[in-house]
Formats: C-alpha cells, structure tokens, sequence
C-alpha cells in the first residue's frame, strides 16, 4: 500500500517543473520509511553505498583526531570538515577530469573522495610539512584545511589540467573563492563559443568543464559572494555554487547573516524561468544521501551541457567538533541545538540508510569504520613521523656540531647545556634548531673562526634550504620568468609617425589580439566603445565579444574572472577603470593573485595582466596614485608604471611573454600625447626591474615614473638654466626595482638623490629610497641627505588648481632640487 501511495506521489510531483521535484522527491526519500521501499539495489551500487561510507568515516576520523593532535601540542591550529561528509561525496560523484573547485576549509571530504588528498597529505599540512611530496598543496604554506592541486609541473609549466580533478587554491578570507570561481566557469564558456582555442586541448575539452564552489552559510554575506553570483547569472556559465548550510558562522546563529534565514530564498530573484536566462537553485538536506547524489548530479548535467549556474542550498549541516579548535560550541549552542546535530549527523543519518536499505548490518558498518579509524591512525602517524623525522634529524645534526665546538670553547658548559637544552625539546618544530644555533654563534663571536666554522656552513646551508622552504617562489623561478625575457628595443623607420599615444596601444593590441587566441580583454567599457580611452577601439567588432567584451560594474569579480581564466591556461587582461577603484579589487590581488605562485609553493600560476590608468587628471577619484598601498599589498605581483604607451606597449609584451601577474598603471593624461610609433610594435619590448635614463645630469639624481617623468623633464629643463644638471631616471616598473642597480650608479656620479612621485608623503617615495639606499649601498657617496618629494596627504583636489596645490608640480620640483644644491653650495645657490 505504501509503495503504492509512494508512486502515486511521484507521478503528481513528475507534473511539476523539473528542479523541485528532484529536490523534494530526494529528501523524501531518505527521510521517510519509505527508502526501503525502493526497488532492490544492486551489488554494485551497494559496493559503492559502502565506499562512501568508508571515505566518510574516514574523513570524520581524521577530524576527530585532527583536533586531538592540535591540543596536544603537535600542530597548531585546526579547522575540520566534519558535519558536511556525504554532501561532499555527491559533489564528487559529479565532478569530472578538468572540472575545477574552489572552495574553502570544510572540503576535506570532496578532496579525499575525489583521490586528490591522502589522509597522510591531510595530516602533513596539518603539521606544515614543507616538502612539496609530503604537502602538495601548498608545501606547509597553508593552515590545515586549505585545498589545492598542482597544476603546473617542477619546470613550472602546465599539466594536461583537461585530465586532472584541479582545484584551485584555497585561501582563508570568507566568501575569497567566489571572484575566482566566476573565472574559472567563465573560461569553459570561452573554450566552448572561441573555437580558435579549440586547440588549447590541455586546458578544455569544448568547455564541457564545471567550476564548484563551495562556501559557508555565513560567508554569503560577503558582497563578493552577491557580485559573482550577479555576475554567473549575467554571463551564464557552468559555475555550480554549494552553500554548506550549518546556521552558524563561528558563534554567530543564522539569524544575524542572513534576510529571511535562508539563502536560498534570498536569491529567488535570480532563478530562472521560461522566459529568462538565470540559475537553477536547488535545496537539499545535508544529510539525504540519495538527494544529495540527485541534487549533485543533476546540477552538474546542466552546468556541464548548457552552461547554466547553478546553486545548491545544503541546509541542516552539522559542525559535531564546533567550529575549529579556537574554541567550543558549548559555549554558544543551546544543549538542545547541540542533540539536534548529534541527531541529525550527517553520518549517523547514512547509517540508518544503510541499515534500513538492507545494504549492511550496523555490525559491518562498525567493522568499516574500526579499519577506516585504523587506517588513519596509521597514515596520521606516518605524516608526524616525516615531518619530525626531519627536525630530529636537524637537531642530531646541531647537537653533535654544539658538542664538538664546546670541547675547545671558552663557553663550553653553555654550550653544552644549549645541546641539553635542544635535544629534550618537546614536539620540537624548526625554529628551535635555528635559534639555538643563531644564539650560539652569537656566543662565539669572540672565538676564532676554525672553531666555528662546522656551525657556520651548517647554518649557512640549512639558511638556502629555509629560503626555499619559507620564501620562495614569490615571484616566477620558471624559464618564463618576466626578468628572464629577452630584451627587444623598440625601432623607428622613416614611416614612423606621431600618432596620439592611445593609437600605440590599439595597434599593440590589434597585433596581439590577431597572433594569440589565449588573449582577451575586458572590463567597464573595454567592449563596444573600446575601453573610456579607446586602446580596444573598434577591436570587438573585429574579433568578437568572445576576445573583447564589456562586463558589469563590478571591480572585485573583474580580477577574479581574470584570475580563474588566467588558471585555466588563457591570458586575460582584465580592466580596471581608473586606478582610483582599483580598491574594490585589491582584495583579490592581494589575497589571492599575489599571493598564488607563492602560497602553492610553484603549483599553480595566474598570470594575469590587469590594465588600469591613473596618476593624475581631475579631482579626489580621477587622480589617485596610491601606490604605496599597491607595493605593500601586492608583492608577487609586477608593478609597472609606464611613463607613455610606446612604454605600456612594450611592457605589455613582455608580461605576455611571460608566466608572471602584472598591473600596469597607464598614464591618464597621456592618451591624446603624441608619441612616435615604432615600426616593431608587438616585437618590441621593455624590460622589467630596468631603469631607463631619461636625461644625463651630474648634479642631481631625480627618481621618478609615470606622468611625473614629464613633469621632472619640464623642471629639468629650467634647472639647467640656473645652472643645475639633474639626471632622470624613470623606474618603470616598482616591483621588481632596479635589479640592474641602475640608480646606484647614478647616485655614485651625482652625490645627491632625490625620489618623487605622486603618492602620499612617506608612500611609494620612501619605498624607492629605502630600496636605493638599503639595497645599493650608496650611503657613502652621497653628499647630501637624500630627499623625497610627493603630493600632499590628501587626495587631489578638482580642477587645475586642485591639481597644482595637491600634486607635485614642475615648480614644486625646481624648488625641491635647488634647495637641495643650496644646501651644498649656498654661494652658487642663495636661498629662494
Ligand atoms: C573576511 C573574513 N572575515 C572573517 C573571517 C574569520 N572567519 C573564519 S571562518 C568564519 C565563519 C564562517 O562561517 P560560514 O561561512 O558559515 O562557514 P562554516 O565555518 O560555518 O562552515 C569567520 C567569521 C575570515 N576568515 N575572513
Ligand atoms: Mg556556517
């Protein structure tokens, strides 16, 4: 009778639109009696029923005791996935070699079902094993919890990623993974309607590839979280959006995240129907293995055949450990919340379907999860057993040198007790090594060299292998480096004509837009009009909205769009309007961009080039020039600041010939400036780190970039009327600075320096003089105090005089110099 009812229920549900039945029919199913009155399963589907529930089991264990090892003092933090096991089981039934994920902390499970984490691997991050063998995601790099597959090979260059299960690198900023999310779905749709990448068959098959993101319920209120899903919605891609749903973040209850408590019903807006493109939106409980699999599954087949996002609202998850080891849920959670999710455990739940689908005896299921418990155990302790089988080995190794040195040492009873000290630390971790013997060579400063000289090459040694296992890969160490392309200058014919600067950069991209089908543009306005200056004038029309489009307004997902194609192996360049919005992006470059090649430890790369302009022009947003905040937070970048676009030409050539990110800043009164155009343009380039002198001077050294390389020019050409010769130097690129150590010469010649720019006092300024003075050792030749000279602490005010009394002017810079040689020659200079 009740299988009767049962299909008599299915056939009515049948008659409504397809995504609710899916989902109200699989919740059905594991919640009533009525599962097991499903039709017999098969002995292969209960093979793989009883595989899931193994990976389960062991990823659970390998939280529970993920958390015991942080309190005892073996690692030093933790944040697991359990609560959220079998919604990350269907996840991985549904995703395919080439699909990529981005996702965050609680996905243990999904990498672990997907074959792409080790419960060794899972352990060794947890103890920030440093070898890249132990610790593939991110070589120790990374918290425990953070996810990611390599890739690139150890030349750095690219695997066949259309074979792979690839997951993009996790990073800790709630809501971070969605900007590139939106890219790397938008990649499969370039691959599918782009038939010139057709070849490009590393990286795609047809744009059959899904991107998964995962995130907490909490973390949907992050505006990044609204701007890409707005964004997937408007570019219809296969991004398919897994909200894990435990109703809390941290201590927080759902009620203070989220209108209306539920996600899901916050974004009915963007549903589609008959009439109009959008998302799918599918819920699902945690817990419902079958739905679970149906809600997955069918998520994926759309996404994957036509190309339609896709969310899956995954409510009533559990956290059975609270959130990390930070703290306790007891402390927040009411007793009855807290016998709510023991009841309601995902894993429990599973059980009940297995026992009552006649798939196992809860005896078997014991028998599974005693092995799975077992096996962690035994991999848990293989990882420890590595990670410190290394530093005990250190440590032997220091021990032995400390004794040895003791003997013939007037500190020897210290010495000796140093040894003691070391060899009995508990849990000892790497600084304990070194520091013992930085502090003991401290000691021995008095004693002869041959004594220490066991201890000093020790050190120097194990101070390259720090660097590699600390400080590494910040910038590209691969053939593609940008340092390493090779140098082409820029030349002129008889047909060379001044044209307006902005017609550099559109012929450059014409050229390069015709001779790589991996580059394309977008941004505000790039598409139709060709970007607000015109660089992509006419472009779209000649190569399409697939190479050249318009986006919305919406800086933060236009960098994570570059960012997700960039990993799929294209080469964006995404457009940031003005440099003065710059901010809404910077998040991403700087959290996850900047920090990519690094936190991967050489896994995985991005380079992507985002385009903007800036410096001077009108008022407080249309003349920005903080690039102080951009150095600080974008190291692992390329920072390059042309002073007029045959320069941006040439440095966008090299960028391309390279495997680095990059943002070049333009110059935003520069664009209607004649320049000459060379006849090799898109052969042609600059190189980075490489100043260039713009005039030969002896008195002075100026250090300058962008649209001040004029303005210096300008005062320049009075100074030299007073009498006073000033060298310029235009940096051209601030990261990296000067590897050349072209200003120190300078300066060696000159005896006085001064650096100016546009920023705030005390920004990029002081930057370029610590980098001089610190890293070129010109101290001792200078005559005088070197000096900086920048725009006042505000922003510029509108208008020209706005300009003139906010940002350095030529006089500004005539006075700034000449007070410089008064000080040095009162006679030949008076005071002004
Ligand atoms: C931008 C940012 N703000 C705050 C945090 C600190 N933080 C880490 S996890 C978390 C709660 C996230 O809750 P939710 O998204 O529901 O995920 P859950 O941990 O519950 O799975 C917070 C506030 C962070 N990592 N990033
Ligand atoms: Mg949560």
């Amino acid at each position: 009778m009740l299988q009767i009812l049962f299909w008599l229920f299915l056939i009515v549900l049948s008659a409504k639109p397809k995504p609710k039945l899916t989902i109200r029919l699989s919740s059905r199913m594991a919640i009533t009696k009525s599962q097991s009155q499903f039709p017999e399963i098969s002995h292969l589907q209960k093979e793989e029923v009883l595989n899931d529930f193994r990976v389960a089991v062991t990823s659970r264990h390998a939280s529970l005791m993920g958390r015991k090892e942080v309190f005892m003092g073996k690692a030093k933090f933790g944040i697991f996935g359990d609560g959220k096991e079998l919604a990350q089981l269907a996840m991985a039934k549904a995703f395919q070699p080439g699909d990529f994920r981005s996702g965050y902390y609680r996905d243990q499970t999904f990498m672990m079902a997907i074959g792409e984490l080790s419960v060794q691997q899972y352990f060794a991050q947890l103890y920030a094993h440093t070898d890249v063998e132990a610790e593939p995601a991110s070589a120790g790099r990374l918290m425990n919890g953070h996810f990611a597959t390599r890739s690139l090979d150890k030349n750095g260059d690219w695997k066949d990623l259309s074979k792979m299960y690839n997951s993009a690198a996790d990073i800790s900023p709630t809501a971070a993974q969605m900007p590139k999310l939106l890219g790397l779905a938008y990649a499969s749709k370039l691959f599918r309607e782009n038939k010139e990448l057709k070849d490009l068959k590393k990286f795609s098959v047809n744009g059959n590839e899904v991107a998964w993101g995962t995130i907490g319920n909490a973390s949907t209120s992050e505006g990044m979280f609204f701007e890409s899903i707005n964004a997937a919605g408007v570019l219809q891609v296969p991004m398919v959006i897994s909200v894990w749903d435990d109703g809390y973040g941290i201590s927080v209850p759902q009620e203070y995240h989220t209108t209306k408590g539920s996600i899901s019903e916050v974004l009915m807006g963007f549903e589609r129907n008959e009439n109009k493109k959008g998302f799918e939106i599918i819920r699902v409980k945690g817990w419902d293995y079958e739905g679970l699999k149906q809600a997955f599954n069918s998520a994926g087949n759309l996404a994957r055949t036509s190309h339609i996002p896709v969310l899956i609202h995954v409510e009533e998850m559990t956290q059975p450990q609270g959130h990390s080891t930070s703290g306790s849920h007891e402390r927040y959670k009411s007793a009855e919340r807290l016998q709510w999710e023991k009841d309601w455990d995902c894993i429990a739940k599973f059980r009940e379907y297995i026992i009552s689908n006649g798939i196992a005896t809860d005896d078997a299921l014991d028998q599974i999860e005693s092995e799975a418990k077992t096996e962690v155990k035994r991999q848990k302790d293989a990882a420890w057993n590595e990670f410190s089988g290394e530093i005990k080995k250190e440590i032997q190794e220091v021990v032995q040198l400390l004794k040895t040195t003791a003997e013939k040492s007037t500190r020897k009873v210290v010495l000796l007790q140093m040894a003691e000290d070391l060899s009995k630390t508990l849990n000892p971790i790497r600084k304990d090594v070194i520091s013992t013997v930085r502090k003991a060579l401290l000691l021995l400063r008095f004693d002869g060299e041959a004594l220490k000289s066991g201890l000093k090459s020790w050190y120097k040694l194990q101070e390259e292998k720090n660097f590699d296992r600390y400080n590494s890969h910040l910038y590209s160490q691969t053939e593609w480096s940008a340092e390493k392309v090779k140098v082409v200058p820029a030349s002129y014919n008889e047909k060379s004509a001044m044209v307006d600067g902005r017609e550099i950069l559109q012929a450059f991209f014409d050229y390069t837009l015709e001779k790589d089908p991996r580059f394309f543009a977008f941004g505000e306005d790039v598409g139709k009009i060709g970007d607000v200056n015109q660089a992509f004038s006419g472009l779209q029309a000649k190569y399409g909205e697939m190479r050249v489009s318009d986006t919305g307004i919406r800086e933060c997902t236009i960098i994570g769009q570059g960012i997700g194609t960039a990993l799929r192996g294209l080469r964006p360049v995404a457009e940031i309007q003005y440099l003065d919005y710059l901010l809404y992006g910077l998040q991403m470059l700087s959290d996850d961009l900047a920090s990519l090649l690094y936190r991967t430890k050489g896994g995985q790369k991005a380079p992507l080039i985002v385009r903007t302009r800036g410096h001077r022009l009108e008022g407080v947003w249309h003349s920005g020039s903080p690039m102080g905040m951009i150095l600080s937070s974008l190291r692992g970048m390329i920072i390059c600041v042309p002073r007029d676009m045959t320069q941006a030409a040439g440095m966008y050539r090299t960028l391309l010939e390279s495997d680095e990110p990059a943002l070049v800043i333009e110059c935003l009164n520069g664009y209607r400036l004649k320049e000459k155009m060379p006849a090799n343009l898109g052969e042609y380039n600059v190189p980075v780190g490489k100043p260039e002198i713009l005039r030969e001077g002896k008195d002075i050294t100026v250090v300058t970039y962008g649209s001040m390389c004029r303005i210096v020019g300008e005062a320049a050409e009075v100074l030299s009327e007073i009498g006073i010769s000033v060298e310029i130097i235009d940096v051209q690129t601030l990261l990296p600075f000067d590897t050349f150590g072209i200003i120190g010469e300078s300066v060696k010649k000159t005896n006085r320096v001064l650096f100016a720019d546009e920023d705030v006092p005390g920004g990029a300024s002081a930057f370029m003089l610590q980098q001089v003075i610190e890293g070129q050792n010109v101290f001792k030749y200078l005559d005088c105090e070197p000096q900086t000279l920048a725009a006042k602490p505000h922003r510029p005010a509108y208008s020209s005089d706005g300009d003139y009394f906010s940002k350095p002017s030529t006089d500004d810079v005539v006075e700034k110099v000449y007070r410089i040689m008064h000080e040095s020659n009162p006679k030949k200079f008076p005071a002004i």
